[in-house]
């Protein structure tokens, strides 16, 4: 019967899943005049990575040009950029922090 049909869309509802959200590559990319141990104090302050992971990025960007720091949807990539912009601006470096659609 009709109720029973709706109880079962209902149940349909729930487990169905909502659609990923689109995910955003946030990189760092090269420069002559960052000293290393600051893209590695960046890493590891806005990107939640120990610091061998943090090393093995900065040398990635040192010597490829750029490197992807993590993937995240719009919003807290957007926030990672303005944060690592502010803080290298802070700091008088001229570090670059982009966003790519993954
Ligand atoms: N190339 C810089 C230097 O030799 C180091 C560096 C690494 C700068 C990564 C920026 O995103 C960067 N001091």
């Amino acid at each position: 019967n009709i109720i029973d049909i709706e109880r079962l869309k209902d149940i349909d509802a729930v487990k169905k899943k909502a659609a990923p959200p689109p995910m955003y590559k946030v990189l760092l990319n090269n420069d002559d005049y960052t000293p290393m141990d600051f893209v590695i104090d960046v890493l590891m302050r806005y990107f939640n990575v120990d610091g061998e992971k943090a090393q093995q990025i900065m040398l990635t960007v040192h010597y490829h040009g750029r490197a992807v720091c993590g993937t995240y949807t719009a919003e807290i990539a957007e926030t990672k950029v303005m944060q690592v912009s502010r803080y290298a601006k802070e700091h008088q470096h001229p570090l670059m922090c982009t966003i790519e659609q993954a």
